[in-house]
């Protein structure tokens, strides 16, 4: 397969009379939101429902502005864990929708090569662990990559990423409690979006926040907007700028909600229906696009122009990815274990 570029980001534009480092965070950050949405769309509502994807498919709609506001922190030498809602952050770490879209259709040129047809995909090449099943799991591998890293020398940080009913896990205690104790450069990021599956936050946890957890163990915790990009960007340079400093992990619970069901064949009866009809008032993309033309940082017609070439992109990416191969069976045993 011919080689496909990483996500157009758009670029720092100086003709621009309004423009200012807020101006183009606010451009970036609704450009990789907006991406996030169609690539999830494309995914869900199309590839998914013509047979081309099996298996589950989870998504992050109205939950975008959590990967985005803050993996564009990310520097080079950090190492970022997502978890299933946080499909921006390998945008972000320049993986190329192409090779997105053939990990989901199970090709050769998916991120495992055709081994998983779901998200269960990382890319260490570009920093990114790869996305593990068991919930929670995750949280003592990142502690593992900042000891790594302070070993090595290098000043990266391990960004955690997780839901709300990852953190009545066991793992996610030792690995908050291990980190802590070595005052390890760990950003957690909790996507609380008030469900685990059909479990309501209420019948999960017996504290009111996520945020409350931190103070057990010793580090600081925050509240945030998770719909507002601007807020997670924020808090997020808060939480880097301890970590890289050596004073140990920082906890952010970013609260949300989950636009859709657990996943795509799970219909949420059991979620009141107003809570979806008070949440779409707040959608992360409507939030930031109308900052933008309100601040006088965009046009209406511009944004149109833009969401356009959002769709063009990720039409191209899928083209791409359906000209793949399915892997070849005789390297099925290639890159596993013995
Ligand atoms: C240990 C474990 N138990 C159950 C599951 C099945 N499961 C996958 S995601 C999920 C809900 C996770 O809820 P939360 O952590 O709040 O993340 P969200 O899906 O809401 O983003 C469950 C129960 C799992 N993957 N691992
Ligand atoms: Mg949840």
């Amino acid at each position: 397969m011919s080689t496909i570029p990483a996500a157009r980001a758009p670029q720092a534009d100086t003709a621009r009379p309004a423009s200012g480092a807020r101006a183009e965070l606010a451009r970036r950050s609704w450009y990789y939101m907006s991406l996030m949405r169609e690539v999830e769309d494309r995914i869900e509502r199309k590839l998914y429902r013509q047979g081309k994807i099996l298996g589950g498919v989870y998504v992050g709609r109205g939950q975008e502005a959590i990967p985005v506001g803050s993996a564009l922190h990310a520097l080079p030498q950090d190492v970022l864990l997502p978890s299933h809602r946080d499909m921006a952050v390998f945008f972000i770490r320049g993986v190329p929708l192409g090779r997105i879209f053939a990990q989901y259709m199970g090709r050769a040129d998916g991120l495992t090569r055709g081994r998983d047809g779901n998200m269960h995909m990382g890319d260490m090449s570009v920093g990114v662990v790869s996305i593990i099943s068991a919930l929670a799991a995750t949280v003592p591998v990142a502690a593992g990559v900042a000891m790594a890293l302070r070993y090595q020398g290098k000043d990266g940080v391990a960004f955690s990423y997780f839901g709300d009913g990852a953190t009545s896990r066991g793992d996610w205690h030792e690995g908050v409690n291990f980190a802590s104790v070595q005052k390890l450069p760990v950003v957690y990021i909790c996507n609380n979006n008030q469900y685990a599956y059909s479990t309501p936050l209420t019948s999960q946890m017996a504290c009111a926040n996520v945020a409350d957890r931190g103070p057990a163990y010793n580090i600081p915790a925050e509240i945030v907007d998770g719909n507002d990009v601007l807020a997670v960007y924020d808090a997020t340079g808060r939480a880097v700028e301890h970590a890289r400093s050596g004073l140990g992990p920082y906890l952010l619970e970013c609260k949300t909600f989950r636009m859709t069901g657990h996943s795509a064949h799970d219909a949420a009866h059991y979620v009141p229906p107003e809570m979806f009809e008070d949440w779409s008032k707040r959608d992360p993309i409507t939030l930031v696009e109308t900052r933008l033309v309100d601040e006088g940082w965009a046009e209406r017609a511009e944004m149109d122009e833009l969401r356009a070439g959002v769709v063009r992109e990720v039409d191209e990416a899928v083209a791409w990815a359906e000209k793949s191969p399915y892997p070849d069976p005789a390297t099925l045993l290639d890159g596993v274990y013995e």
